[in-house]
């Protein structure tokens, strides 16, 4: 298998891109698995010469897909996040951006049949024991890629893909607020520790001696700022039940500010520790209810629409994230049913070689 290489196709999912494999080509020990996705990626290297990954966090993604055996579900979806610079392959987040990618990649590589049209395919994501529906255009039982949606960070349309949640919250700490209350003091910075799909650590960025409002390279330039932020967040991964967090990529920890065009906040997200040039679409969730917590310190800034369908628009460094929030008084936090527009292609089919 090996030397013939292993089946592999390249997405972009939403803002991101990786490496999706069936899981039937991988090694089912999971050791032995992550070895060779290192292999693969080109990690532990700061510019994965020797390797498919693009030398970035956002580009150095893997999905793992399989065909469900749950009801209600087509598909099994495992994301694996591979380091960059170290030697480290971890499930304990999930991506909103590859899941994208999962509906398409499922219905090229057969695990789903496409209707005529539009297909709805219903994803079990294995990170966090949770579900989506991503609906992608379908036409003459092949996904579509071309259309005219457009999101921020992306320079060309494609097909909408558009993704919606309805049990999201307490993904990966067991609750939406892991202690409890939308203000934890740590370090001397109050912070949000909330979970809504992903675990982010909010915080105000004037309490860093920030705008919010800083480039990418600014950020990751600033040692200072990114030593205390690591210093919260490896204080912050206990108190959202994630224990010792000091190799795993959660929490994120978003720094927010008043909204410049026309959003609900501004945010800037170390993920955590390279910065994300727009920000997570779980992460993106996880800010946009935080903001809804009067206690919470993106509270008091953020700018958010009345009434119950509530389309909240999440500032980053490259333009907005929109998500369609229901309201419920009934659900965790008030928040229903969440939706999302994304877009995905397909880059290359083949195969990918460990030597
Ligand atoms: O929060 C990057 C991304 C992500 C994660 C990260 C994501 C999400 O943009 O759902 O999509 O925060 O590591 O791909």
């Amino acid at each position: 298998m090996m030397q013939n290489g292993i089946a592999c196709m390249m997405m972009r999912g939403g803002t991101s891109k990786g490496a999706y494999f069936l899981a039937d080509d991988l090694p089912s020990d999971s050791h032995e698995r992550d070895r060779l996705l290192l292999r693969i990626m080109g990690s532990p290297d700061p510019r994965q010469i020797d390797g498919i990954g693009g030398a970035d966090p956002l580009t150095s993604k893997v999905a793992v897909v399989r065909a469900s055996t749950r009801p209600g579900f087509d598909v099994d979806y495992l994301f694996l996040q591979v380091f960059v610079d170290q030697a480290l392959v971890s499930d304990s987040q999930n991506c909103g951006n590859i899941l994208a990618g999962i509906g398409a990649f499922a219905v090229e590589r057969g695990l789903v049949k496409a209707s005529d049209g539009e297909t709805a395919v219903r994803i079990y994501m294995e990170n966090t024991g949770q579900s989506a529906v991503a609906r992608i255009r379908t036409e003459n039982g092949r996904p579509v890629y071309t259309g005219d949606a457009s999101i921020d960070g992306v320079p060309w349309p494609a097909a909408p893909v558009y993704l919606t949640f309805t049990d999201a919250a307490g993904s990966s700490c067991g609750a939406l607020l892991p202690t409890g209350s939308a203000a934890t003091e740590i370090d001397g910075v109050t912070c949000t520790l909330i979970d809504n799909g992903m675990p982010v650590v909010v915080m105000r960025a004037a309490d860093f001696g920030l705008s919010g409002y800083e480039s990418r390279e600014d950020l990751e330039g600033n040692e200072k700022v990114k030593a205390r932020i690591e210093r919260i967040r490896l204080a912050a991964g206990p108190l959202m039940n994630l224990g010792d967090v000091t190799k795993k990529s959660v929490p994120k920890m978003t720094l927010v500010a008043p909204p410049l065009s026309g959003g609900a906040i501004m945010t800037r997200s170390f993920i955590p520790h390279r910065v994300h040039a727009s920000i997570g679409v779980f992460g993106a969730l996880s800010v946009a209810t935080a903001c809804m917590f009067p206690e919470s310190p993106a509270s008091a800034m953020a700018v958010l629409p009345a009434g119950d369908d509530n389309t909240v628009a999440v500032e980053h460094p490259t333009g907005q994230m929109e998500i369609l929030l229901r309201l419920d008084q009934n659900a965790p936090g008030g928040l229903g049913e969440c939706s999302f527009l994304r877009t995905a292609r397909k880059l290359f089919d083949g195969h990918v070689f460990e030597n």
